[in-house]
C-alpha cells in the first residue's frame, strides 16, 4: 500500500517484491563490473557499508571528499550503465507518489552486512534538488531514521523491509536521515546482507 509519511515523502510498502529476482540479478551484473567496496568519509573514518553505483554518475567517498564521478576510480572505467530493471523500478515508484518524468542518471548500491550502519546526513552532493530521489530496500530488514532540516531535529524510526520503495521529494529531499545497524537474519533471496539502491538526478 502507499503511505505519504509527510508532504514530500511516499513509502510504497513492498513496491518492488514482484519484480525482486529481476532485480537482484541486475544488481548482481553490476557488481561483477563494479565491485562492492568500503569507502573512507573525508574525516579518514572506514564507512560500514560497502559501495557500488550504476548510470552515468557514481558516488563515492574519499580523504578529498564526496563527490560524483563518471568513471569508477578503482578501475578507471565507466560505471557500468543503469539496467532497464532498476530504471524501470525507480522511475514507475516516482510516478506513483507523484513525481512523472524522473529520470535518473545515477544508482548507488549500498549493501549493509549485520552491524552496518549509516549516520545521520543529509543528500546535498547533487545539481539539483528539485528531483526526488528514490530508495529500494532489498533483503534484510533496517530502522531507518527519518529527521528534519536541521541536524539537531528529532527522528522517526520508520521499519524498512524488503521490496518497500521510499520517494522523497520537494519539502523533504533535503531531510536528515540514516540507517541504524542492520539486525544479523537470513532472507531468503539476499541471506544475510540488506541492499539499498539510491536513484537520483545527479547532474
Ligand atoms: C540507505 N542511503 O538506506 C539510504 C537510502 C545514502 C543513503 O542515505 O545517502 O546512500 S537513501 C535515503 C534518503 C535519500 C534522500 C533523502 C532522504 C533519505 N531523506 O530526505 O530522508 O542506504
Ligand atoms: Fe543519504
Amino acid at each position: 500500500w502507499v503511505e505519504r509519511l509527510s508532504a514530500g515523502t511516499v513509502l510504497l510498502h513492498g513496491w518492488a517484491c514482484a519484480d525482486d529476482v529481476r532485480l537482484v540479478r541486475a544488481v548482481d551484473e553490476v557488481v561483477a563490473l563494479a565491485p562492492l567496496r568500503g569507502m573512507a568519509t573525508p574525516g579518514g573514518q572506514a564507512m560500514s557499508v560497502i559501495t557500488s553505483s550504476c548510470g552515468d554518475w557514481g558516488w563515492f567517498s574519499d580523504r578529498r571528499g564526496y563527490r560524483y564521478s563518471a568513471v569508477d576510480p578503482d578501475s578507471g572505467r565507466p560505471w557500468p550503465a543503469m539496467p532497464d530493471a532498476l530504471r524501470e523500478l525507480a522511475q514507475g515508484a516516482a510516478a506513483a507518489a507523484g513525481f512523472s518524468g524522473f529520470d535518473p542518471d545515477a544508482c548507488l548500491i549500498n549493501c549493509y552486512l549485520p552491524g552496518a550502519r549509516m549516520g545521520l546526513h543529509q543528500d546535498k552532493d547533487e545539481r539539483d534538488f528539485s528531483a526526488p530521489i528514490v530508495s529500494v530496500s532489498l533483503g534484510l530488514p533496517a530502522d531507518f531514521l527519518l529527521g528534519g532540516l536541521r541536524r539537531a531535529d528529532k527522528t522517526a524510526r520508520i521499519a524498512l523491509r524488503h521490496g518497500d520503495v521510499l520517494v522523497w521529494g520537494g519539502p523533504d529531499r533535503l531531510r536528515f536521515h540514516g540507517v541504524r545497524p542492520v539486525p544479523p537474519g537470513d532472507h531468503p533471496l539476499l541471506g544475510g546482507r540488506r541492499i539499498n539502491l539510491t536513484f537520483r538526478k545527479a547532474r
